[in-house]
């Protein structure tokens, strides 16, 4: 009965090992929603193209003394009526290029560039894209570790079960 239970503890630490490996291997988050910022001043949006990622976040602040707005022209947004100091943010969850103007004063222009999310390069999936993300070093260097786990993991499991099976 005792022999049973060491097998199974180290199964499981093996597994909680591999885990940690697996885990630590796992390539970044994609960024999430990043924030940008323009100023609006001297009648001026700063700066006057920005170009962001999918998910992103712009936030435009009136530093003027005079009110401004960050209108879009093809009617996507549209600030309001912006005092001093005051601040408009918008999420872009869809890529594509925005143009926007101030409508009390539609010589003042800009424009927002929302670039499409990169291609999410999962370990796995190293295919032939040639502008794939190329892993880290450190990255490939853990993925043989990571098998030696699993490998262990499944022979541990293996003399669980054989030894489950002798005790019958
Ligand atoms: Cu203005």
């Amino acid at each position: 009965m005792l022999a049973q239970r060491s097998p199974r503890t180290a199964v499981s630490l093996v597994a909680a090992l591999a885990l940690l490996v697996l885990g630590a291997g796992a390539s970044t988050p994609a960024r999430a929603g990043g924030a940008h910022a323009i100023e609006i001043a001297d009648f001026a949006f700063a700066p006057a193209t920005l170009t962001i990622a999918v998910g992103d976040s712009v936030t435009w602040t009136n530093a003027d003394a005079v009110v401004h707005t960050a209108t879009s022209t093809s009617g996507a947004f549209d600030s309001g009526d912006l005092a001093t100091g005051e601040s408009y943010t918008l999420t872009f969850s869809a890529p594509g290029t925005y143009a926007y103007l101030c409508t009390p004063h539609p010589t003042m222009t800009g424009r927002i560039v929302v670039e499409p999310a990169p291609a999410t390069a999962a370990p796995s999936a190293g295919g032939g894209l040639p502008n794939v993300a190329v892993p880290a070093p450190g990255a490939s260097a853990r993925t043989p570790a990571a098998i030696v786990l699993l490998l262990m993991l499944g022979l541990g499991l293996g003399v669980a079960g054989w030894r489950r099976g002798q005790a019958r």
